[in-house]
């Protein structure tokens, strides 16, 4: 028994002191060195320096990935947390407030404001939880500690680095969420680099403060994913017959509207029959609900990957394009 005990307080001891080091000692790493020297190709060995040393490790990103809410709830517990009336009027004055840049997204892109209302509600409620997290400390420390996904990490961080040396943005800006989503699009920092934009023609790309850069932001990342203008995110459906052997629990379409039609799926829509869907089962009150998900729910999906997140959005933007008519 004492060996034992004297081994806990040996290990506990042991543990203490690194929880301990951690944190000072992060810049020293060997591996945080080497992705500093590789990094120098681009950035002067000072700049980068400067950053790691005034850099604060998160522990609370680490400890928040393993509490994630989507996952654990059901389409059902889902929506009314989103589809509140306090979050759709905040959608409703953001609107008003900033309808030429709607105005201006729809010509550009051809995304209609009421998706992009519904994207930015889910994502922040237009601005106000944004996150607090530190963007640069937080994907440092994941890129390094993340359990399983550090490879993604570094490769967000390395976007980051991009981001800050070229848009020459505060670091006090770049705050987020605690896996290094920024802004009020919640955009990685790759997404960033690949899909924002200049939407106000200021000369900065500014998803932080800026709602037309925001707005032009999700318009475009959308636009690039395959969004179609005038098209539904979702058909609802009723079905009879054989309308389970073409179900899919994912949002790419997979059988055209003639072929759904001839499985026992019944629903109304002046659609063409070429129409690519995604036949869909979600839970309801009391059993089941069925739609047909289209191209413009695949697009809102590769926003987010979840179909819970897709299916939210499709029914929010219903209700925002209904009261902004
Ligand atoms: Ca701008």
């Amino acid at each position: 028994m004492r060996v034992w005990l004297l081994f806990t307080v040996f290990l506990a001891l042991c543990l203490n002191i690194n929880l301990a080091l951690a944190a000072p000692d992060f810049k020293q790493r060997p591996e945080v060195q080497q992705f500093i020297a590789e990094q120098t190709d681009n950035y002067s060995e000072q700049w980068l320096s400067e950053l790691f040393e005034v850099m604060e490790y998160q522990q609370s990103a680490l400890d928040l990935f393993t509490r994630v809410p989507e996952q654990q709830l059901s389409q059902r517990q889902y929506n009314p947390i989103f589809i509140e009336p306090i979050r759709i009027n905040r959608g409703l004055n953001f609107y008003q407030q900033n309808k030429a840049w709607f105005d201006q997204a729809y010509e550009e892109y051809g995304v209609e404001p009421d998706v992009i209302l519904a994207i930015i509600a889910m994502e922040t409620n237009f601005g106000s939880f944004v996150g607090r997290h530190p963007t640069f400390d937080t994907l440092a420390t994941l890129a390094f500690d993340h359990p399983s996904r550090s490879d993604f990490f570094r490769r967000e961080l390395v976007a980051l680095l991009q981001i800050m040396h070229e848009q020459q943005l505060s670091p006090e800006l770049l705050v987020g969420s605690y896996a290094g989503a920024m802004g009020l699009p919640q955009f990685m920092p790759s997404s960033y680099l690949a899909y924002a934009v200049d939407h106000d023609k200021d000369g900065v790309v500014d998803i932080w403060t800026s709602p037309a850069d925001a707005i032009g932001s999700v318009a475009n990342y959308l636009a690039v994913h395959g969004w179609q203008a005038n098209l539904p995110q979702i058909i609802s459906a009723q079905v009879s017959g054989d309308y389970a052997s073409i179900l899919r629990r994912s949002t790419v379409p997979s059988v055209d509207i003639a072929e759904a039609r001839s499985t026992g799926w019944e629903f109304s829509t002046n659609l063409p029959d070429s129409t690519m869907v995604s036949p869909l089962q979600m839970d309801a009150e009391d059993g089941y609900e069925y739609w047909l998900g289209t191209a413009n729910m695949r697009a809102v999906a590769r926003y987010n990957p979840s179909l819970r997140y897709a299916m939210t959005v499709a029914l929010m933007s219903e209700i925002f394009a209904e009261r902004i008519q």
